[in-house]
């Protein structure tokens, strides 16, 4: 590896080489430099968030030295280089997540070099806890003033989030490429039962995770005109660009250690700013002022992340944080490539780059751009290179959320990138029409423009699709899905190969190590694995199927779930203004049932809410018909059913089923009569330190999407990880789930994604009566029940199943629904050895769903990349 520095002065260099602290003495003393100069703070006044601070920067200082031998082993032994595009890195908290994954007392072969202090039984993470003791703080107080890096909407940001800590724990060469947000999904209030949304101020107290690259900016140009030599007409010869707008992408580096490995990754995020070139035109008018300002304006492209989840909007600031993004990736990118100056017929076997959705499609287009018009490629020779390098990950068939841009638009952001998106769909064409003859309808069906009335538009997954080599869906029959209906075209042309499945995942280190550290460790015990490499090796877990039934075991097992129950009243009662709502006394005979995700009519939270009014109304019923309360705690014994999520800022029915679950609340929980046998609760704000409290306390977790609509779904996997139950659709990963764990541990009810399309048909055609038990919830919700003002409130929630054609199939599953949460209901309460039994199974076949298996099967199928791990 090259360097600058004489060899003379080298010696001098390695006699004061950094150290990591790996004593609890090193870190207090590297914890009092970093307050009193980093912080420029002293003993007089640290508070747990200098504590916090400064402990962060003393973590980081090992991570950091980890991190440049990471890249300079990556850099010697030159393997193929991962990277994975995505606009979004849902990361949550890190520093915890730091504690964890830096122990390196491993049994286990070749993981680095290890510290003999961090040996057995004196993990770092308790090191430092003994240690902040000493200094006088709790680190769990100290954990709790990191403000969450929420730069993500929901599973497919988090998913990234689980990638990047997987690629990390295998060793592989990877970088994550995003966006820094200056405010990432917003903060949500509850006012008076609405949801109001509140700008998330993370990067207000600095952000001691990120390393500021300075000196790394990359110029990117917008608007402008393109120019060819003269005499040149094809689009296809090397052309200028000349940009007529300009902005400076600046990267910051946030560093991601894997699980007992000394390897470190690299979270690159891109940071706008202005250039410093200064408009003389503008000058020499006298209008400094506003020159000053336009270049301000850059700023705003990595000002916001979108809130949306699962829909497009199609604005263009939107397209220029896309472009803006993908074109400083690939830029960075290729400067490494040629530094190691080999051919650029090689390009594919020296980078693999995943475009996580069509959110990076411009990455594509981008670099057939450097290496037709920067580097003078044939465009062929060019466009083969393109397509071994990239592949696509499609995350949803919703026809709201794919994305199309206006051929107009792009064009004028992007002329020159509209001219190669012109001729790839030429040449992809020519080719369907030459297999294909005279099949004008196919050539139609997947050109990359769609020629609709008025305006042309963009399809950005067909474009996805033509410039990768694999494509992969998330789920099995997701991956199905997307071959017979939207992409069926494709798989015609190309044949089924070039599509595949890499059902999704999660990482055990934050969802049961980080989140249930009373549960990992009953796990590390019970299967004798006291240096936790189960967390490796999730297949370890299948012994715990022998304790399944010890009743021994069962009662330790339970006994971790009334802890996090607990955990989750505490959180609850905070969040409810310090008023208690849940029954601590009975606690272990309250089923704890909880749906948590973003909002969307498509998973139907809209259900849900309408199978707790029922509930409540037949609780009402037979108390007025006679019954005593503990007739009616015979049939609906206690529960409290907990939502959380956000809705996207302007989806009018999801803002309306949050203020409908609200509006609920207060009057169940406000009845007397039913005496604590239920209660309802919407945790304000749901993310992803709050998931870390409520994933663990599930008994029941509710996945009840549409059939064929929820691509994967990712928490349904935590919530099994840590040993609740699920009561769910035959819909996304639950299949897999039922085959992993056995169909006998989970609750699955509703209608079959195959029968989807007909169920419409015949709500659109054919008026049908609606189920009883549905018409009495929505009487009740029309008739004003849960409305204080103004009683037709949710009238659009009840009109859209009534009469507006039930998109979501309510109407269709609401029996079934109810049927199955009755059965819930009774082997909760009647066969509670029963329950803890399926509970045990669950998280003794769960390993399949760790995101290492994901990136394995991504690494071998798709990138063909292999780790370079530390000696
Ligand atoms: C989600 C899918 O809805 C979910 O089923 C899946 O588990 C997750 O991705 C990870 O694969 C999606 N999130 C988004 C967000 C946007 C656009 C499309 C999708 S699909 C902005």
């Amino acid at each position: 590896i090259e360097t600058n520095i004489p060899v003379q002065s080298r010696e001098l260099w390695n006699k004061h080489k950094v150290k990591k602290f790996s004593t609890g003495e090193e870190f207090e003393e590297k914890f009092i430099s970093h307050v009193e100069w980093t912080l420029a703070r002293s003993l007089y006044n640290c508070d747990d968030l200098a504590a916090y601070q400064a402990t962060s920067q003393s973590v980081r200082d090992n991570l950091v030295i980890d991190w440049n031998k990471t890249q300079q082993r990556q850099t010697a032994r030159g393997g193929k280089r991962v990277y994975y595009l995505s606009l979004e890195f849902l990361m949550g908290r890190a520093l915890d997540n730091a504690l964890i994954n830096m122990r390196t007392d491993t049994s286990t072969e070749d993981v680095g070099e290890t510290d003999e202090t961090l040996t057995k039984g004196n993990t770092s993470r308790e090191m430092i806890k003994n240690a902040m003791k000493e200094l006088g703080f709790k680190l769990e107080d100290i954990l709790e003033q990191e403000p969450d890096a929420a730069l993500g909407n929901g599973g497919l940001g988090r998913l990234a989030a689980c990638f990047v800590d997987s690629l990390a724990t295998g060793n592989y060469p990877a970088w994550g490429y995003g966006l820094r947000y200056q405010y990432g999904i917003f903060a949500q209030k509850i006012i008076n039962g609405y949801q109001v949304e509140t700008p998330d101020y993370w990067l207000n107290f600095s952000n001691p995770w990120e390393i500021e690259r300075a000196e790394i900016q990359v110029p990117i140009n917008f608007y402008g005109y393109v120019d060819r030599p003269q005499g040149e007409q094809s689009t296809l010869a090397p052309s200028d660009w000349i940009g007529g707008e300009r902005v400076l992408a600046m990267a910051h580096d946030m560093p991601i250690p894997g699980f007992k490995t000394s390897t470190v990754n690299n979270l690159r995020l891109w940071n706008a700013k202005p250039t410093t070139e200064f408009d003389f035109s503008k000058f020499n008018n006298g209008d400094y002022k506003n020159s000053v300002e336009q270049q301000q304006r850059a700023e705003s492209i990595t000002a916001v992340l979108y809130p949306n989840d699962n829909f497009e909007q199609g604005k263009e600031l939107r397209l220029k944080q896309q472009y803006f993004w993908c074109a400083a990736s690939l830029h960075d990118i290729v400067r490494r490539f040629k530094k190691n100056k080999r051919p650029w017929s090689e390009f594919p076997d020296a980078i693999a780059i995943q475009l996580n959705d069509t959110h990076p499609t411009m990455a594509i287009v981008e670099l057939q751009r450097i290496l037709v018009d920067l580097e003078k490629l044939d465009w062929h020779k060019a466009w083969d290179i393109v397509t071994k390098t990239f592949a696509y990950t499609n995350h949803t068939v919703m026809q709201e959320a794919l994305e199309k841009w206006p051929v107009q638009l792009l064009g004028r952001l992007l002329p020159r990138h509209m001219e190669i998106i012109y001729d790839i769909n030429w040449f992809f064409l020519q080719s369907v029409e030459k297999r294909f003859p005279h099949d004008m309808d196919l050539l139609s069906r997947v050109s990359i423009i769609e020629e609709a009335a008025g305006d042309r538009q963009v399809r950005m997954a067909f474009l996805a699709i033509i410039g990768s080599h694999k494509v992969n869906g998330v789920a099995e029959l997701h991956s199905d899905l997307i071959k017979s209906t939207i992409f069926q075209d494709f798989v015609k042309i190309y044949g089924a190969n070039k599509f595949t499945n890499v059902t999704n995942g999660i990482t055990p280190r934050r969802w049961l190590k980080q989140a249930n550290p009373k549960l990992a460790q009953l796990i590390s015990e019970t299967i004798n694995d006291p240096n936790d490499d189960y967390l490796l090796d999730m297949s370890k877990l299948t012994e715990l199927s022998k304790h399944a039934e010890d009743e021994s075991f069962q009662k330790k097992w339970n006994d971790v779930k009334q802890f996090n129950k607990l955990r989750l009243a505490d959180l609850i009662k905070r969040l409810n203004g310090g008023v208690d709502i849940i029954d601590r006394e009975h606690i272990r005979n309250t089923l704890f049932d909880i749906q948590v995700k973003r909002i969307h009519e498509y998973k139907r939270q809209q259900m849900n809410i309408f199978g707790v009014i029922h509930r409540y109304l037949e609780m009402k019923e037979l108390l007025e018909a006679g019954s005593s309360i503990e007739d009616v705690a015979e049939k609906y014994p206690r529960k409290v059913s907990i939502f959380g999520g956000k809705s996207a800022p302007g989806y009018y029915m999801a803002k309306l089923i949050i203020k409908l679950v609200n509006s609920v609340a207060e009057v169940v929980n406000g009845d007397t009569e039913i005496q604590d046998l239920l209660k309802v609760f919407f945790i304000p704000d749901y993310n992803v330190s709050k998931a870390e409290i409520i994933t663990p306390a599930s008994d029941l977790s509710e996945h009840i999407s549409t059939a064929g609509t929820e691509a994967s779904g990712t928490s349904n996997m935590k919530f099994v990880m840590n040993g609740g139950l699920i009561i769910g659709t035959v819909d996304g990963a639950n299949v897999e789930i039922t085959r992993e764990i056995g169909e006998d541990n989970i609750f699955l009810f509703g209608n079959l994604s195959e029968n989807v399309d007909e169920l419409r048909y015949n709500h659109q055609f054919h008026s049908s009566a609606l189920p009883e038990s549905l018409l009495k919830v929505m009487d009740a919700v029309e008739n004003g029940a849960f409305s204080t003002e103004n009683i037709s409130e949710f009238k659009p929630l009840i009109d859209s199943i009534k009469h507006q054609g039930d998109y979501y199939l309510v109407s269709d599953d609401f029996e079934s629904y109810i049927a199955t949460q009755h059965l819930v209901d009774q082997v909760y309460h009647k066969e509670k050895k029963e329950w803890l039994k399926k509970s045990v199974l669950s998280v003794a076949n769960v390993g399949f769903f760790s995101s290492d298996r994901c990136i394995e099967e991504y690494a071998e199928t798709i990138w063909n990349a292999e780790p370079v791990k530390p000696e």
